[in-house]
């Protein structure tokens, strides 16, 4: 039964004696450091090393508009090419706050903050046409659902991770999503629900997508979700947070070829 636990876990498949016990005592281990024992993640070793990158990443990060407008422009002044200026600059800094904020050593506010500098950076790098995007992801709140702060987190990541992300807001009913998804042929539909009242909208929404026949996923997540209520329907999953969430609409776009 054990076995089963851990295999599933990790990956779903079964594990063997060696690397359940392997599991088990790195488990322990982690459990018996202390705080400082624990290898800690510092923004710093987040950062690409080279300049200008390094200040304009920094300053993402540290959620300073006014620096990382200035870095921003001084660089592009300078002759920087713009995307190397938002690949190598911008998106780094994003990513590090994101990181800190998957291991707990960053909050909410960080997270709005950077994700400010980061837009503003943006509008300061011209046109953008050669940054290839991913594909386009829809996300909105489950019908009835009006928290959106995690929504707009999860937002950010994902546009700072290469995807044109197009925002439906709040309380979405399946009926709109079904038309947006038609114009927008998206690589996937994202959903937030954090009251358990709304999540039933998901199952609503997974079945008008099978019913219309169009081969989307529907990731879902939030407070009110897990993997047991997102096991339910075929084209649903679940994503605990924006990393794993980044990870699984990368695999997907590695899928289609991008
Ligand atoms: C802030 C808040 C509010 C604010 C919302 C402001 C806003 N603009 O969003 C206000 C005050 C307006 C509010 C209202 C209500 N709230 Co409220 N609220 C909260 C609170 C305190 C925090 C939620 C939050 O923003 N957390 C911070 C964000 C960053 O975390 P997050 O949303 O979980 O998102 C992260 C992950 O879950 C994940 N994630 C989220 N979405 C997605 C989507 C995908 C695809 C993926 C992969 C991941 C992902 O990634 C995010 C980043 O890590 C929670 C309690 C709690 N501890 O969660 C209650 C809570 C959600 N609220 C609750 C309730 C009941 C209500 C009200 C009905 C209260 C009332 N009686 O009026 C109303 C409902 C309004 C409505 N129709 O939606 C309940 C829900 C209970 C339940 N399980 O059903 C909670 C749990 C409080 C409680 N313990 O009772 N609320």
């Amino acid at each position: 039964m054990r076995a089963f636990t851990l295999g599933y876990e990790a990956g779903k498949r079964f594990l063997d004696d060696h690397e359940i016990f392997e599991l088990i005592e790195k488990g322990q281990k982690e459990e018996t450091l202390s705080q400082e024992e624990k290898p800690k993640l510092t923004l710093e070793g987040l950062l690409p090393e080279t300049e200008p990158f390094r200040a304009i990443a920094q300053n993402v990060a540290g959620g300073d508009v006014e620096a990382a407008v200035d870095l921003v422009k001084t660089a592009i002044g300078n002759g920087r090419d713009g995307l190397i200026v938002v690949t190598d600059g911008l998106l780094k800094g994003m990513d590090a706050i994101s990181v800190l904020y998957d291991h707990k050593q960053a909050y909410v506010p960080e997270i709005l903050l950077a994700a400010q500098a980061l837009n503003a950076g943006l509008r300061e790098c011209g046109d953008l046409g050669a940054l290839e995007s991913k594909g386009t992801v829809l996300i909105h709140t489950a019908e009835g659902d009006l928290h959106d702060i995690g929504k707009n987190i999860v937002a950010a990541i994902v546009a700072a991770n290469g995807y044109r992300v197009i925002d439906l807001g709040t309380s979405v009913d399946s009926v709109r999503l079904l038309e947006a998804v038609r114009e927008n042929s998206p690589v996937a539909v994202l959903g937030s629900s954090l009251m358990t009242s709304t999540r039933s909208a998901f199952l609503e929404t997974a079945d008008l997508l099978v019913q219309e026949g169009i081969e989307v996923p529907l990731i879902i997540g939030g407070g009110a979700i897990d993997g047991a209520f997102a096991g339910q329907r075929e084209n649903m999953r679940y994503a605990r947070d924006p990393g794993e969430l980044v990870r699984v609409l990368d695999a997907i776009a590695r899928a289609k070829g991008k």
